[in-house]
C-alpha cells in the first residue's frame, strides 16, 4: 500500500526555503530529518521540490542504477557555469562523462599513487616546515593550512603547477575566485529570479571569477602544448595523450579545461575539510591520538613516509574514516528516478523525481551504527566487512562514486602520519566545533598551536633517502 512522503511546511511562493539557513542548507536538511524522518519532500522555490532521504533501508533502495542515476540540478547546475560537463557536472548519458572516467580511471587507481607519492611528500613536508619553525607564540588556522596543502597537492600532481600557497599570506588568486563562484553557487538556488536579478554587482564579479579561472587554466594547457610531450606522468599529461578505448577519441581542449576545474575544486576543499576535521577529532580524543601516534612512530622509519608506509598506517586510515562518518565533507548528493517506483515498499516515485542523500544524517542511522553513533571511534572500521556499507558514502555511490578517493586518502593518510609523528597539537584557546559550509563543510575558525616534538626541523634529505630505500 502506498503512503504519500511527509512534506515539509511551506510559506507560499518561498515554499520551505525559510526553513534553512542559508549559510548552511544542508546542516538544515539534517535537522529536518530529525523532525520528518529518513524521507520527506522538501519544497524549493516555484513549486520545484525535491525528497531528502537520510536512512539506510532507503539508501540501500538508491543504489540501483537501474532506476536512479545523479543528478544535475540545484547548485551542481550552477557549478557547471565553470565545471562545464567535467566529471563532476556532467549528466551520466553526456558522451564525455563516459569517455573521460575510461580516460582517468587508471591514473587514480591505487597504482598510480605511487607516482604521485613523491609530489605529494614535497608538499606535505612545506606544511610541516612551516609547523616547525613558528615561534611559541603563533597559532596555526588549521583549514586554511590543510587547503594550502590540497591545493598544491592536486595543482602538482595534476598539472605540475605550483601554486606555491606556502609562500603567500592571502588565498591564491585562483583560489579566491573559485571559492567565490562555489559560494555564489550555492547561495543563487536559494534566491528567487528577481533578487538574482537585482544583485548585479555580484554577477558581475561571478562572471569576472570565471573568467579568471578559465584564463589560468587555459594557459597551463596552452604552456604544455607548446612545449610538448617531455615524459610527465600527470593528469594532464593523460587527458593530453591518452585516448578512450572503446572509441580511441581524445578529450578535447575545452573538455580539459573542465576536468582541471573539476579536480581543482573536488580535489582540494574535500580533502582540506577531511584533514580539518579529522585533526579537531584527534585533538577531541586523546585516547584515539595516542594510538594513532604509536601507530605513526612504529611505521614511519624517516621524516616522511614511504609509499609502503602509508599503506601500513592502517589506524590513521580508520581515523579519516570515522571523521569522514561524523563530517563527510562532499555532505550531500543527488539522484533522480529513471522511472516510476516505490521505494521503501510504500513511497511511490515519479520518473524525473529528484532526491537528495543527506550524509551526515545517513552516517547517523542508529540501526545501522549503534546508539553511539555521535562518538567518534574509528575502531567502527577495524573490520571492513562490518562496516554498514548502505550508511557509509563519503566518496558517494555507484559509478558515479569519487574518482580520486584513493589520491585523496593516500595524500590525507600522508600528511597525518607526518603531523603525529612530529608534532604535539593543542587547541588556540577554547574551541567549540562550528561547522562552514560552502559546497563543503569545514571546521569553522579552527585554530591551533603546534609543537615540534623533537628539536629536529623534518628535512626533505630525509624523504629522499627514505623513498630512495623502498
Ligand atoms: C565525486 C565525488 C562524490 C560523488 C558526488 C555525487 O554523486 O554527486 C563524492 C561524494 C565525493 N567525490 C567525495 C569526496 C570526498 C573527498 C575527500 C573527495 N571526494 C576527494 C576527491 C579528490 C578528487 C581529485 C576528487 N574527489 C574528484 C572527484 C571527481 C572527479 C568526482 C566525479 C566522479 C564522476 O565520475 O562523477 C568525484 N570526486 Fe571526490
Amino acid at each position: 500500500k502506498n503512503t504519500s512522503i511527509p512534506q515539509t511546511k511551506t510559506f507560499g511562493p518561498m515554499g520551505s526555503i525559510p526553513l534553512l539557513d542559508r549559510d548552511t542548507p544542508t546542516l538544515s536538511l539534517s535537522e529536518l530529518a530529525r523532525e520528518y524522518g529518513p524521507i520527506y519532500r522538501f519544497q524549493h522555490l516555484g513549486g520545484h521540490s525535491i525528497i531528502i532521504v537520510t536512512g539506510q533501508e532507503l539508501m540501500k533502495e538508491l543504489e540501483d542504477e537501474q532506476r536512479f542515476d545523479k543528478s544535475i540540478d540545484g547548485s551542481l547546475q550552477r557549478v557547471r557555469d565553470f565545471a562545464g560537463d567535467g566529471l563532476f557536472t556532467s549528466r551520466t548519458d553526456e558522451p564525455n562523462w563516459r569517455k573521460a572516467h575510461s580516460i582517468l580511471m587508471p591514473a587514480f587507481s591505487q597504482q598510480a599513487m605511487k607516482g604521485y607519492h613523491d609530489m605529494m611528500s614535497d608538499i606535505a613536508l612545506q606544511l610541516v616546515q612551516k609547523w616547525a619553525r613558528l615561534n611559541p607564540d603563533e597559532a596555526i588556522n588549521v583549514p586554511e593550512d590543510m587547503t594550502r596543502l590540497t591545493l598544491d597537492t592536486i595543482g602538482l600532481c595534476g598539472f605540475n603547477y605550483r601554486f606555491n600557497s606556502f609562500y603567500r599570506e592571502e588565498a591564491n588568486p585562483f583560489i579566491q575566485s573559485m571559492v567565490r563562484a562555489l559560494d555564489e553557487a550555492m547561495h543563487a538556488t536559494t534566491r528567487s529570479p528577481l533578487q538574482s536579478k537585482l544583485m548585479v554587482a555580484k554577477r558581475k564579479q561571478y562572471k569576472e571569477d570565471i573568467e579568471s579561472m578559465f584564463s589560468l587554466v587555459d594557459k597551463i594547457i596552452a604552456d604544455r602544448q607548446q612545449q610538448g610531450d617531455q615524459g610527465e606522468t600527470d593528469l594532464l599529461a593523460r587527458m593530453l595523450g591518452a585516448a578512450d578505448p572503446e572509441t580511441g577519441e581524445t578529450l578535447d581542449n575545452e573538455n580539459i579545461r573542465y576536468q582541471m576545474i573539476t579536480f581543482l575544486i573536488a580535489g582540494h576543499e574535500t580533502t582540506s575539510g577531511l584533514l580539518s576535521f579529522a585533526t579537531y577529532f584527534l585533538m577531541k580524543n586523546p585516547s584515539v591520538l595516542e594510538k594513532a601516534r604509536a601507530e605513526a612512530e612504529r611505521v614511519i622509519s624517516g621524516d616522511v613516509p614511504t609509499y609502503q608506509e602509508v599503506l601500513q598506517l592502517s589506524y590513521v586510515r580508520m581515523v579519516l574514516n570515522e571523521s569522514l562518518r561524523l563530517w563527510p565533507t562532499a555532505p550531500a548528493f543527488g539522484l533522480y528516478a529513471k522511472e516510476d517506483t516505490v521505494i521503501g515498499g510504500q513511497y511511490p516515485l515519479a520518473q524525473g523525481d529528484e532526491i537528495r542523500v543527506i550524509l551526515p544524517e545517513l552516517h547517523r542511522d542508529k540501526e545501522a551504527w549503534g546508539d553511539d553513533v555521535d562518538e567518534f571511534k574509528p575502531e567502527r572500521f577495524a573490520d571492513p566487512a562490518k562496516i554498514p556499507a548502505h550508511a557509509y558514502k563519503p566518496f558517494g555511490n555507484g559509478q558515479r562514486a569519487c574518482i580520486g578517493m584513493q589520491f585523496a586518502l593516500h595524500e590525507a593518510v600522508l600528511v597525518m602520519g607526518m603531523i603525529l609523528k612530529h608534532f604535539d597539537l593543542s587547541f588556540n584557546g577554547e574551541y567549540e566545533l562550528t561547522i562552514k559550509q560552502t559546497l563543503t563543510l569545514k571546521p569553522d575558525q579552527f585554530t591551533i598551536r603546534p609543537k615540534l616534538r623533537s628539536g629536529h626541523v623534518p628535512a626533505l634529505a630525509g624523504a629522499i633517502q627514505s623513498t630512495a630505500m623502498d
